[in-house]
């Protein structure tokens, strides 16, 4: 039996019976907010006026009935999903537990407490800041100073503390469901399932354990239901000792895959039904989906170093993904409409994994399962990140251990978990408090030995690693080209060159980015025009990293002109961080197979914000997540240029060779050929190859190269597979022709259908539309000179193709009226340049580290 305690609640801060009306599942800050006590924090310069809110302790209480019905039971809970975080739960007064991490479910046994009719609920939740102030004054002085001082003593999401992309708002509450659950005889604890993959079989282990609340025995019956839903096996029995186990071995298994190396839309799952019962009655069913798949973590020893390569079903992958943090600051009013939203981004973008990354949540059930379904591979990390732990204290260590028992047997399961990783950067930042030998020794004791040891008696199949950049052993070897994953930075906190990374050989880089501005429509959310300046009060709050605006402007001025206009930062900011993430990327998928992977940084936001996210917080694309599409495409091409020599190479990275045609122009903006090459070849599987090769001089024997551009085209059968084009020099040093460009639109169903010509080159073309967020097909593209190019994009219902011709305007490089000099342009770059950290920095990052 349940009862859901979801709905309205009462709030107060502690001690003052002002109480207010709240919503469960919710937080704090959503809660004043929602009656008119405090601003919205992400508007303007809020946060900073609502911090008061993380400073308070808080009381949380509603009325509930108890039937007599309920009482009978013989164990009645009190499930949360949820607590955010450090908090007593009393019922009718009586204190009935504790919490204390908000990454475990807690339940906690009601019966005594409870009485028959009315009884109050009341959960008090002490505020996370002076929490931890208080432990760290408590348990070490000796470690980083600063506002979150002592905030890895408390286990919620480092980021609600602010990071250099998030706002310091840190919430409190009953974030997810909570209910009153009752049961009689038994329970199912868990259902784990092992599978081994053998000669074309899937063997399936089942170990069930059961609950019993009383000595009497359970019956049990667990059904095997293959992808189509038909039922392949049903066991039934008796449990003894609460435990019941039976194997079956599937023949002729439909294996799971990831998307890109897939031709399933959607991956096919197996279903294992379980239920105990009782004089034939069920007492308690759990359903556990599973794909059938091997995946491994390849770290041999070859002629570059140590391997770091993904396997599934033993095929290498090359990864292609970004990374994940939470997607808003205030976790509970996260839809699940608006992560089906975020993974079709994922998928659009032709990504194969996410990394969860350690500062924010393990993430939800429903998260995973829709990668599950989706071919998703993600990289789960535990959450700690960029601060030394205090695993010497005893308390926190065994409230740990209960974080990651809880957490890996809920998620052990799914075909998408690929990966355990211990952290993020703590090795990285280690020499920050290198003096504090007992930090640095309990680091090394609890993620190379402790945390191994707990989850290799959870989980033995997935691949672990401690922390994430990883080398070679504790503090040894990490961010180098020759082992492990890299976290580089050289491009935009080192100020290096956009395209600085194809000195680099990377064997997986899983962090690197380019921050940008969100598109208008955030921007006109939480900032006024009068705002509209990147050193602007509103707009240096909602930049967290420091000196993150003048960066943007420093590398714009590296390529482009400075603009005139505002709203010219943003597209031309954007640009900025396709291209530096663009050319990484294709750099390490031409060295496949050295390099197995490149995860950008960022893929989401929790706030408006400027950032490195590909898309922002309302779900606007930038010119990244349109650009990911074609740079991460299984099969493609990809374009190596340099002043000297121009190389394109094909790719594919699926396990089908394909027959393939490949069309390489030289052409005028005017539309003139001056060249043109054509091949037909096998792209073979899994594999890459030279389609091209030729030395700018002969070019530019053919055309003036400061006219002139590249397009290479992939075609299989007839369908245009990849188009890239390449310029001969920087945008700001050409002159492109103003471009007349035909816009046809039709409105077919629920989609407009745009079609673009134009009499000349188009460089960067975005098409925007100034009301609605959903993606276009395509954006941010160069239009080739009379060739036209259809967009799709879906509209809403009733909307008219005058509606949609009002929407949508078109906007290029040709647009872009500069704000001064060419010498006045130079001048800011080495302003910026030249100011303090900048220039250390600077100087710094050129080492490449053997
Ligand atoms: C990485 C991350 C984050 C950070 C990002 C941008 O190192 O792990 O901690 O937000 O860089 O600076």
């Amino acid at each position: 039996m349940k009862l859901s305690l979801n709905g309205k609640w009462k709030f107060a801060k502690l001690g003052t019976n002002d109480f207010k009306d709240a919503i469960v599942p919710g937080c704090n800050y959503l809660d004043l907010m929602r009656i008119g006590e405090i601003p919205d924090p992400f508007i303007s310069t809020n946060e900073k006026k609502t911090y008061w809110v993380c400073e308070q302790d808080w009381e949380y209480k509603r009325r509930f009935k108890a039937s007599e019905k309920l009482l009978a039971f013989d164990v009645i809970r009190l499930e949360c999903d949820m607590l955010d975080t450090v908090c007593d739960i009393y019922i009718n007064d009586i204190l009935i537990g504790k919490g204390k991490n908000a990454y475990i479910k807690y339940c906690f046994d009601i019966k005594e407490a409870l009485k028959l009719g009315e009884n109050e609920i009341r959960i008090v939740f002490y505020s996370p800041i002076n929490y931890a102030h208080e432990q760290k004054k408590l348990k070490d002085d000796n470690m980083p100073k600063g506002d979150s001082e002592g905030i890895a003593h408390i286990r919620k999401p480092a980021c609600h503390f602010g990071w250099d992309w998030g706002p310091n708002l840190p919430p409190s509450g009953i974030n997810r469901n909570i209910e009153i659950r009752a049961y009689n005889g038994a329970k199912i604890d868990e259902v784990f399932i092992n599978q081994t993959h053998n000669d074309g079989c899937v063997l399936l282990d089942i170990n069930v354990s059961i609950e019993s609340f009383s000595d009497t025995y359970a019956d049990y019956k667990i059904s095997i239901i293959d992808p189509n839903g038909k039922r392949l096996k049903t066991f039934k029995g008796t449990a003894t000792d609460g435990k019941c186990a039976e194997s079956y071995e599937i023949e002729n298994p439909e294996l799971w895959w990831t998307r890109d190396l897939s031709n399933k839309k959607e991956q096919p799952l197996y279903t294992v039904e379980t239920v105990i019962l009782k004089d034939g009655k069920a007492l308690d069913k759990q359903t556990k989906k599973i794909g059938l798949r091997t995946i491994e973590l390849n770290r041999e020893k070859d002629c570059f170093g140590n391997n770091f390569q993904f396997k599934i079903n033993g095929a290498p992958l090359f990864i292609k993904g970004s990374n994940w943090i939470p997607p808003d600051s205030f976790i509970d009013r996260y839809t699940d409409e608006r992560l089906e939203y975020d993974l079709e981004a994922i998928k659009f973008s032709n990504m194969n994994m996410i990394r969860i990354w350690a500062g924010g949540y393990y993430e939800t059930d429903a998260f995973f399962d829709k990668c599950d379904r989706d071919g998703i591979l993600l990289w789960q990390e535990f959450q700690f990140s960029c601060r030394p732990y205090p695993f010497f204290d005893n308390e926190l260590l065994e409230n740990v251990k209960a974080e990651v028992e809880y957490n890996v047997r809920r998620l052990r399961h799914h075909a998408s978990l690929a990966l355990w990783s211990g952290n993020n950067e703590i090795e990285l930042l280690s020499y920050n408090w290198i003096l504090n030998k007992k930090y640095i020794n309990w680091t090394e004791k609890f993620f190379y030995n402790i945390l191994p040891s707990w989850l290799g008696k959870l989980d033995s199949t997935t691949p672990y690693i401690p922390g994430s950049p990883c080398g070679t052993e504790h503090m040894k070897g990490y961010n180098s080209d020759s082992s492990g994953d890299t976290h580089l930075w050289q491009v935009w906190h080192g100020l290096q060159p956009l395209n600085y990374y194809r000195k680099r050989m990377t064997r997986f880089c899983s962090e690197f980015g380019f921050e940008s501005l969100p598109d208008l429509k955030t921007i006109e959310i939480f900032a006024k025009p009068e705002d509209y300046s990147l050193t602007s009060e509103v707009f240096s709050a909602h930049q967290k990293c420091w000196n993150g605006n003048t960066k943007m402007v420093y590398y714009i001025t590296s390529r482009f002109r400075l603009p005139k206009k505002f709203e010219d930062y943003i597209y031309l900011s954007q640009i900025c961080q396709e291209e530096c993430v663009r050319d990484a990327t294709e750099h390490w998928r031409r060295n496949k197979g050295r390099c197995n992977g490149s995860m950008y940084w960022q893929q989401n936001d929790c706030w408006p914000v400027c950032s490195w996210a590909g898309m922002d917080y309302f779900g606007n694309y930038k010119a990244l997540q349109y650009s990911a599409r074609h740079f991460n495409a299984p099969i493609t091409l990809s374009i190596e240029d340099s002043k000297q020599q121009i190389r394109i190479f094909g790719i594919n990275d699926t396990l089908i060779s394909v027959y393939s045609r490949v069309r390489i122009r030289l052409l005028g903006f005017d539309g003139r050929e001056h060249y043109s090459y054509e091949r037909k070849l096998t792209l073979v599987k899994l594999n890459n190859e030279i389609v091209f090769d030729v030395k700018v001089n002969d070019l530019a024997k053919k055309a003036n190269l400061k006219s002139s551009f590249l397009v290479a085209e992939l075609y299989i059968g007839d369908e245009l597979t990849a188009q890239k084009t390449a310029l001969f020099h920087k945008e700001k040093d050409l002159n492109f022709p103003k471009a007349n460009i035909k816009k046809d639109i039709e409105i077919c169903g629920d989609t407009a259908v745009i079609k673009l010509k134009s009499n000349s080159y188009v460089r960067f073309l975005q098409l925007y539309s100034k009301t609605n967020t959903t993606p276009f097909s395509d954006n941010f593209f160069d239009l080739i000179p009379n060739e036209t190019k259809t967009v799709y994009q879906k509209i809403e219902e009733g909307k008219t193709k005058e509606d949609v011709e009002k929407d949508i305007t078109l906007f290029s490089m040709v647009d872009i009226e500069p704000k001064g000099s060419r010498i006045s342009d130079r001048l800011e770059m080495f302003k910026i340049l030249a100011s303090d950290k900048n220039y250390k920095s600077f100087f710094e990052q050129q080492k490449i580290p053997q």
